[in-house]
This record gives structure tokens, sequence and C-alpha cells, in this order.
């Protein structure tokens, strides 16, 4: 009998345009994991209304997420690739088990702390019960691994804490989710200042490359790249956190090592360095810009996938919901 595979569940915030990070770090993973396990992707639309949105740019920023999902690979006639808001659902488990998450454990959350920090005019409750949210993105779908980068851990920590309070109290309701961590687990640095994250929402331009840049943008951006006053293609993450960013940038692409690079290097330049990491980034973007464009003029086809998965998420995430329902006593509607 063939195997039921195992469940993965991942999704990013429809805010902005996509970076190399987004994509080297999440996207890329996720095309490579999706014939091993059963997927749900999400567009985390309700998460993005944590952070003011203009409501124009916001409902095409998530559309340009779905089609970029869709583009770099993830195949939602295989995948469950979705829009969160579409699944009520979402909203609904999420209530349930606000009351099952003490403020203390929001507290800590290191994320609230920074976006408090960077949003001091809008502190809101949703900023606050945001990791609630994910945990019932997560929980709905009795999700048995979640693809996350290093500053998801405390999201996902927390979401465990909360399926085994709430199984605790009334039986296996939740499969408690395990964190899956790429083998590369590259985080990819900002290109003007490598000590930072590179960050879709960095307001300097030259600072990220977005998976819609062209070519000669691409070209141009790491050209610009801040580097040191060395010569010597090395990697030292310490002493040269810029050329080692552009190694882990190129090594993602290709699959070489760091001493291969170092080799394939040796006695040239920063100049040409740099020109091999931006024609390959461009070359490795290129098929996915194309059918990218693409898919944003097909839009009955795209509306056709959204509805369909749309459907499909509803389905597995109301059966969780009605047993979390009637476990805390919540009265089943007469149909
Ligand atoms: P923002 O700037 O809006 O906070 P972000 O660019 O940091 O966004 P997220 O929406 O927080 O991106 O993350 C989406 C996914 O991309 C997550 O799985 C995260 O781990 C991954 N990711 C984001 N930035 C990087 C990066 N620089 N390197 C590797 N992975 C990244
Ligand atoms: N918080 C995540 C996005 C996110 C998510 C999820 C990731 C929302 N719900 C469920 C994995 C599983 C982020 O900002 N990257």
């Amino acid at each position: 009998m063939e195997e039921k595979k195992k469940i993965l569940y991942s999704g990013m915030q429809a805010t902005n345009a996509l970076t190399i990070g987004n994509y080297l770090g999440a996207l890329k993973n996720w095309v490579t994991l999706n014939e091993e396990y059963e997927c749900f992707f999400g567009v985390m639309d309700l998460h993005s209304l944590t952070v003011r949105q203009n409501p124009t740019e916001f409902r095409q920023n998530a559309r340009k997420l779905y089609a970029l999902y869709v583009a770099a690979g993830l195949d939602p006639k295989k995948n469950c690739v979705y829009y969160q808001s579409h699944v009520p659902a979402h909203a609904q488990l999420s209530w349930i088990l606000n009351c099952f998450t003490y403020m203390g454990e929001l507290n800590r959350m290191t994320q609230f702390k920074d976006k408090s920090a960077k949003h001091a005019d809008n502190i809101n409750a949703g900023l606050f019960t945001y990791p609630v949210l994910m945990a019932a993105d997560i929980l709905l779908y009795q999700t048995d691994v979640v693809p996350v980068g290093k500053d998801q851990m405390q999201h996902l920590e927390i979401t465990r804490d909360i399926a085994m309070r709430f199984n605790n109290i009334y039986g296996d309701v939740f499969k408690i989710p395990e964190a899956y961590i790429g083998k590369s687990g590259a985080r990819i640095m900002s290109l003007q200042d490598p000590t930072k994250k590179m960050s879709k929402s960095d307001e300097n331009v030259n600072a990220t490359i977005l998976l819609t840049d062209d070519t000669d943008t691409i070209i141009r951006k790491f050209k610009r790249a801040v580097t040191d006053s060395d010569t010597q293609v090395r990697y030292d993450v310490e002493n040269k956190p810029g050329v080692s960013n552009l190694m882990d940038i190129y090594s993602s692409i290709t699959g070489k090592s760091s001493d291969e690079i170092e080799a394939e290097f040796d006695g040239k330049g920063y100049g040409d360095f740099k020109l091999a990491v931006g024609e390959t980034v461009a070359k490795e973007l290129a098929p996915i810009q194309l059918e990218y464009e693409r898919l944003l003029k097909d839009k009955e086809y795209i509306n056709g996938c959204i509805k369909e998965n749309d459907e499909k998420a509803a389905y597995f995430a109301n059966k969780t919901l009605r047993k979390a329902m009637k476990k805390v006593g919540l009265t089943e509607m007469i149909r």
C-alpha cells in the first residue's frame, strides 16, 4: 500500500515585492519539497493587516505573490496554493486559540518587540496576537512539518505549546508540528549592509535584489554591493561579510562549495566575481520572471487555481475546526 504523505504547511505575508532572500531562504526550498509532502502554501494576507496597507497595492501584492509562488515552481494542481483570508476557519480557530494563549507568552515574542519598535504609532492587538493566527494556520491542516527560517522558530515553538496545552485538556485534536530546517538554510544579507538580513521592507533599493528585477538592474546592484578593501574572494563571515554573502548567494544557486568558489575566482578581482554572481542570479530568475508575466496575464487560469485550492483548503481546515469547536463545547449548527 502506498504510504500516506506527510503534511507540510508554509506561507509568506503578502507585503512588498519578494527578494532573493525570500526565494533562496524559503520559496526555492519549498519547490524541492513538494513531491515528498502533501503541501499547503498560503498567501498570508490576514497577517499582512497587522501593518497598515494601501488597499489597492495590497490586493495587487497578494495576486503577485500567488503568481510568483506558481512561477517559481509550486504547481497549484499538485499543491494547495491558496489565500488565507478565503478560508474563514483561520480566523475562527485563531479566536479559540487566543483563549488558550497567555499574555506572558506573547509578550516574549521578539518579532512583536521588533515590529512594535518599528511601527510605534500602530501597536495594534493584531500585531500582538500574530503568533496565534499563525498557530491556527498550521494546526488547522494537521501539519507534520513547517519549513521556516530562524526568525519564525519562536512562533513555531508557541504553536507547539498551544497545541499541547489544548490536547492535554481535550485529547488529540491537533498534530504537534515540527520545524523543517532546510539543508542550506542560507540567510541572505543586505547588499548594502551585509551584517543585516536582506529584507523586503528595506527602503534602500540597492540593498535588495527583487525577484522581478531585470538583468541590468541585477548586475548593477551586485556591482554596487558593499565588500571590503581586500581583493581576494574568500569565505570569512566575520571579516569579509559582504564577500561571504555573495558567495552564499552564488553557492545557493550553483550548488558549489565555498572552496570551489574560492578556487574558481583565485587570482581574479571582485569585479569578475560580482559579475559572475549577477549573471548567475539573473539566469536563475529569468525563466521565473517569464512565467510570472505570463501568469499575471492569464487571469482565468489563476482564478481557477485560487478557487479550486481555496475550497480544498477549506475542506481540510473545517474538519479540524469542527473538532476543536465540539471539544470546547460550542453548540453545533443545526443543518
Ligand atoms: P519583511 O521585511 O516584510 O519583514 P522579510 O523579507 O523579512 O519581510 P518574511 O515575510 O518575514 O520576509 O519571510 C518570508 C520567508 O522568507 C520566511 O520563511 C523567511 O524565513 C524567509 N526570508 C526572509 N528574508 C530572508 C533572508 N534574507 N534570507 C533567507 N530567508 C529569508
Ligand atoms: N509569519 C510568517 C508567515 C506565516 C507562516 C504561517 C509561515 C504566517 N503563517 C504559517 C509558516 C506557517 C513570516 O512572516 N514569514
